[in-house]
């Protein structure tokens, strides 16, 4: 089997059998059927040629890949027919997570809803708030104790017995689909805990298992490969490696936690066992697969390990293996990482739609600075992205804030990157007077100086302090932005009432010294129950942002990502321009701006000469003349359609 039609052919025969009996069963239609083999015929040549490139051709790599290729008509068909007919939907609509209708909303099941049911039974606040998108954290079954939120997973195909079953979980995925709202899942494809399957396979000794994670007899490897890794979670463990076990001699690779083992990508093994497992979450109903530290993927000697080729390699295999068996299902890159780094993920034929965490660390960074600046750069030149994809845009996730802004776009500006990252973790844990933070610090390394930023959206943002009001505009300018650049804004479930950092966050023994707790507080109560009453911050937040969301509905230009920028002429001014079309579908912009400072400031009548006098203000429905300039208050959003 040397080349790639032999390997398709192959696999296709074993496919084929399967399809006609699923046919003879009445499982599937003849038609149905068909466009498998058509989808088959387009991607699984382009999934040999990166399996080639990746593994190379040797016998053994290609027994793998022929027994996946046959195993794709296995998988899909198990799918449910709902699923088969969403396939259908998103095949003739695949920039929906492009619409102006999106939101989406994240929570850790256990925190918001106390379980499955529970989850349940919140749909209709779901509604309420207009959710298109659901991510829960992990839930998948977990080791005692510390898991790292669920990101420890020991089996990918059972949930926590705490929260529910998987059955459960494929049951509410299609109570949310029906309701339009998509069910998004992680798949935590770079480690296991260590007590999954595999892992405790290996720990004994098993050979096919050894080879699913970097395992090492002595410290000869992990040194040499220490010499040039990051340490990501230095308060865990130096280095990237641990004991297998207490006393064991054999080291294994670990980038984050101890009880998280990387997988060993260059295995084909692992890739076609994921794959499995992958296929296995997208029949449930997960529509969006989110890629956790998709980074991490693939290690070579003398590297960072970090985004290597091979990683987005992997991603692309996996792409072409949902395209075949699973259409609906999407990626979401999780790369938090330097700015040219993060969107190499996003392609149509790798991870559809991905975080930005550029634009939201640098939405605090203006918040702090009271400076648009760098802000504005990074949203007029690092926005666009390639058809078929779209940013994810959210104002804070469940992680802590790092600062990953690139030292080049910074020292344009005369800002020296170092330095204003050691203001901004200052700024935001406390250590700079005056500061309106309430923030804590996480994982702070004293060998490099380097520390992130822990904080509910309403602590970080000032809403605990004597001036409760400007923490609220805050809340909603940071919420505002995300809504408007283009893409999909995800909103932190509990922060739309202004839920403040849980204090008793390092009570619990199992969170360890996790400082990102602090931000996962519990379903606020009371935030919900004055969530109507506009005389509490609660309810000044939700109803702001109720009311941005509204007009975001409305505002037709806001469909799409296209995006242009726009210079202000004032620092303190966040400003950028949505062309597109108005709703009587004229060609028409809406210029978004926004003031980070404490004090009004004013755009001038010459800065907005080159559009008709005649604007329309969205968020509060009136007429402006531009030819008298506009003035934004302190923290204050205006977003005017202009011509
Ligand atoms: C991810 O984050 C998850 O979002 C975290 O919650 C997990 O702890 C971690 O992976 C391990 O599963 O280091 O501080 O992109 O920044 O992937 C968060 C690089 C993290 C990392 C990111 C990681």
């Amino acid at each position: 089997l040397n080349n790639t039609i032999a390997v398709v052919e192959a696999a296709k025969v074993g496919a084929l059998e399967h399809l006609e009996a699923l046919v003879a069963a009445g499982t599937v239609e003849e038609a149905e059927a068909l466009s498998f083999i058509q989808r088959f015929d387009i991607h699984y040549p382009a999934l040999i040629d990166l399996v080639r490139r990746t593994y190379g051709s040797g016998e053994h790599v290609t027994s793998v890949m022929v027994a996946l290729g046959k195993s794709l008509a296995t998988s899909w068909g198990t799918r449910a027919a709902d699923l088969r007919e969403l396939d259908e939907c998103r095949s003739s609509d695949p920039d929906w997570f492009l619409s102006r209708h999106q939101l989406g909303g994240v929570c850790y099941v256990d925190r918001w809803a106390g379980d499955l049911a529970g989850l349940r039974d919140r749909i209709p606040y779901m509604e309420e708030l207009g959710l298109t998108y659901l991510h829960l954290m992990p839930a998948f079954a977990v080791p005692e104790g510390n898991n790292d939120g669920g990101y420890a997973v020991s089996s990918y195909r059972e949930i926590d017995p705490r929260l529910g079953t998987m059955q459960e979980l494929a049951g509410i995925s299609r109570d949310l689909r029906e309701r339009g709202i998509s069910l998004v899942v992680d798949f935590v494809l770079n480690h296991t805990a260590n007590d999954h399957e595999w892992a405790k396979a290996a720990r004994a000794g098993d050979p096919k298992f050894q080879q699913y994670y970097w395992i090492y007899p002595d410290r000869t490897m992990p040194d040499a490969f220490e010499q040039t890794t990051r340490e990501i979670f230095p308060d865990d463990h130096a280095g990237s490696f641990t004991p297998v076990a207490p006393g064991d001699p054999r080291w294994v690779w670990t980038t984050f936690h101890d009880f998280q083992w990387d997988l060993n990508w260059t295995n084909p093994e692992v890739l076609a066992a994921m794959a499995g497992e992958m296929l296995f979450l997208a029949n449930q109903g997960a529509e969006v697969l989110r890629f956790d530290a998709v980074a991490f993927l693939w290690k070579e000697l003398g590297t960072s390990c970090e985004s290597l080729p091979q990683a987005h390699w992997i991603v692309q295999m996996l792409n072409r293996v949902c395209r075949i068996a699973a259409p609906a299902t999407i990626f979401k890159s999780e790369a938090i990482v330097h700015p040219d780094e993060v969107v190499q993920y996003i392609h149509p034929d790798e991870c559809q739609i991905s975080y930005n965490p550029l634009q939201m660390a640098l939405t605090w960074e203006t918040l702090a600075t009271r400076n648009g600046v760098l802000l504005n750069d990074a949203i007029s030149e690092r926005h666009g992205l390639p058809a078929g994809t779209a940013w994810v845009n959210y104002v804070r996730s469940h992680d802590d804030i790092g600062w990953t802004f690139s030292d080049e776009d910074a020292s344009r500006r005369g800002i020296d990157g170092y330095h204003h990252r050691r203001f901004l973790n200052d700024f935001y844990t406390g250590r700079f007077p005056d500061s309106f933070a309430d923030g804590v610090a996480f994982q702070y390394n004293p060998k490099t100086g380097d520390a992130r930023v822990c904080g509910t959206t309403a602590s970080l943002a000032g809403t605990t302090t004597d001036h409760p009001d400007d923490g609220v505009n805050r809340v909603l300018l940071a919420h505002a932005i995300a809504m408007s650049t283009g893409g999909l804004p995800l909103l932190y479930l509990g922060d739309e009432l202004a839920q403040t950092n849980d204090p008793d966050w390092h009570l619990d023994p199992a969170n360890g010294n996790d400082s990102r707790w602090a931000h996962r507080p519990r379903f606020p109560e009371r935030g919900f129950r004055d969530r109507e009453d506009t005389s509490t911050v609660a309810g000044r937040v939700f109803q702001g942002l109720k009311h941005m969301l509204a007009v975001r509905h409305q505002t037709t230009e806001f469909d799409g990502a296209d995006l242009i920028g726009f210079e202000p002429n004032n620092q303190h001014l966040v400003a950028y321009q949505r062309p597109g079309l108005d709703p009587e579908g004229w060609p028409s912009t809406v210029l978004c701006l926004a003031n980070v400072d404490d004090h009004p400031h004013r755009v001038e009548a010459s800065t907005l000469s080159g559009f008709e006098r005649d604007a329309t203000s969205l968020l509060d429905d009136r007429i402006v003349d531009l030819a008298l300039g506009v003035v934004l208050q302190p923290h204050s959003t205006v977003w005017l359609r202009v011509y």
